[in-house]
C-alpha cells in the first residue's frame, strides 16, 4: 500500500526532520533551488496528506482546495501563522500545527543584538572601517545611545517579549514598559509597567517590536504613532513586517524624525534592492534570521515533522493552533 505523500516547500531542512517523516511518508520536496514558488507548490500539491512550510508559503483556500481532500495538516516551521488562512482552514478540516518556545530565547538574542548594533551604529561603523572612512576620529565621531539609563518600551510581552524583557534587565534600564492584554506578573517582577501603546510609543527611548500579526494589529505603529515618537528613539521589529506603517517610517528616517530602525521583517521580504531603507545609514535590516541557529531551527524542523505525524496518528500534536 502506498504511504500518504508531504510536500516541503523548501530546501536544506535539517535531515533528521526528513528522517522522521520518511519512516511514515513519501516526502516530496520542492524541485526549486532554495524555496517553492507558488506556482510549483500549486503543481505539487494535489493528493497530499500535509504541507511542511515556512511563513513565506501563503496557505489560502485555494491552495487548500488544490490539495483537495487528502490534505489534513499544515505544518508551519514557525510561531507565527498569520500567512495561514485559519477560516479557510477551519472550513476544509485541516489541522494547524505550529513551533512555539523553541525559538523563544534565540529571537530574544537576536532582539538584543538588534538593538545594540542599531543604536550603536555597528553596521554603519563597519562600513566606514572597510571603506576608508576611519581616518581623524574625533570624540563624537559613530557615536550612538546608551541602553543603560534609559527607557525600554515592549509592544506585546508573550515569551519572546518576556525573555527580551528579562535579557534587558542587566543592561540597568531606567524603565522597563511594555503592552499586554493582561498583566504579566513575570515582567512585573522585573519592574515592568503595563502601559497603553500610545503611553508606550511616547515615553520609550527605545521601542521593541514583539507581538503576532492579526486584523487588530496590522499597523499598529502607525503614522501618528510614530509622530509621538521622541526625536531619538530607535525601533526594533522582530514581529512582522505589516506591523508597521513602513512608507509612513520611511518618511520618519529620512527627515531623522526619530532615530533608526532596527528591523529583521519587512514589507515585502525578501526587501527589493531599490527600498529607500537599504541605503539609510539610520536603518539596520537583517534578512529574517530572529530565529536562525542550527539548534533552534532543528528543533523547529522536528516539531513540523511531529506534529505532521501526529494527525496521521490521531493523537495530540506537539504544538497545535487551536481555532
Ligand atoms: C520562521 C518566524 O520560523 O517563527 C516565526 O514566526 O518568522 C521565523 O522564525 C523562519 O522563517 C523559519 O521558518
Amino acid at each position: 500500500m502506498s504511504k500518504p505523500q508531504v510536500l516541503i516547500t523548501m530546501k536544506h531542512v535539517p535531515e533528521i526532520a526528513i528522517s522522521l517523516l520518511r519512516e511514515r511518508f513519501d516526502v516530496k520536496i520542492c524541485d526549486s533551488l532554495i524555496h517553492a514558488s507558488r506556482t510549483e507548490i500549486l503543481k505539487e500539491i494535489p493528493g497530499k496528506f500535509a504541507i511542511f512550510c515556512n511563513p513565506s508559503d501563503k496557505i489560502d483556500e485555494e491552495l487548500i482546495k488544490t490539495a483537495g481532500p487528502s490534505l489534513k495538516v499544515v505544518g508551519t516551521m514557525s510561531v507565527g501563522y498569520d500567512h495561514v488562512d485559519l477560516t479557510a482552514m477551519k472550513k476544509y478540516g485541516i489541522r494547524l500545527g505550529y513551533t512555539p518556545d523553541v525559538l523563544t530565547e534565540t529571537v530574544a538574542e537576536t532582539t538584543i543584538g538588534l538593538l545594540i548594533s542599531t543604536t550603536r551604529r555597528f553596521f554603519e561603523a563597519n562600513h566606514a572601517l572597510k571603506t576608508g572612512g576611519w581616518k581623524n576620529v574625533t570624540p563624537t565621531w559613530m557615536c550612538g545611545r546608551g541602553i543603560r539609563n534609559s527607557v525600554v518600551g515592549i509592544v506585546g510581552c508573550g515569551n519572546i517579549g518576556t525573555s527580551i524583557a528579562k535579557k534587558l534587565k542587566t543592561f540597568e534600564i531606567s524603565q522597563l514598559l511594555y503592552t499586554s492584554r493582561t498583566e504579566k506578573p513575570a515582567v512585573k517582577e522585573l519592574g515592568g509597567k503595563m502601559v497603553t501603546v500610545d503611553e508606550l510609543v511616547e515615553q520609550s527611548d527605545f521601542i521593541i517590536i514583539s507581538i503576532a500579526l492579526t486584523e487588530d494589529t496590522k499597523f499598529i505603529i502607525n503614522k501618528e504613532r510614530i509622530a509621538k515618537m521622541k526625536s531619538h528613539a530607535v525601533l526594533v521589529n522582530i514581529g512582522r513586517g505589516g506591523l508597521i506603517d513602513q512608507d509612513a517610517l520611511i518618511e520618519a528616517l529620512k527627515k531623522n524624525k526619530i532615530g533608526g530602525a532596527g528591523l529583521d521583517v519587512m514589507t515585502p521580504e525578501p526587501l527589493p534592492l531599490d527600498s529607500p531603507l537599504i541605503k539609510m545609514n539610520n536603518v539596520v535590516l537583517l534578512p529574517h534570521i530572529g530565529s536562525a541557529t542550527i539548534e533552534t531551527r532543528t528543533e523547529m524542523a522536528v516539531i513540523v515533522s511531529k506534529n505532521i505525524i501526529a494527525v496521521l496518528d490521531n493523537t495530540a500534536m506537539p504544538n497545535e493552533v487551536q481555532f
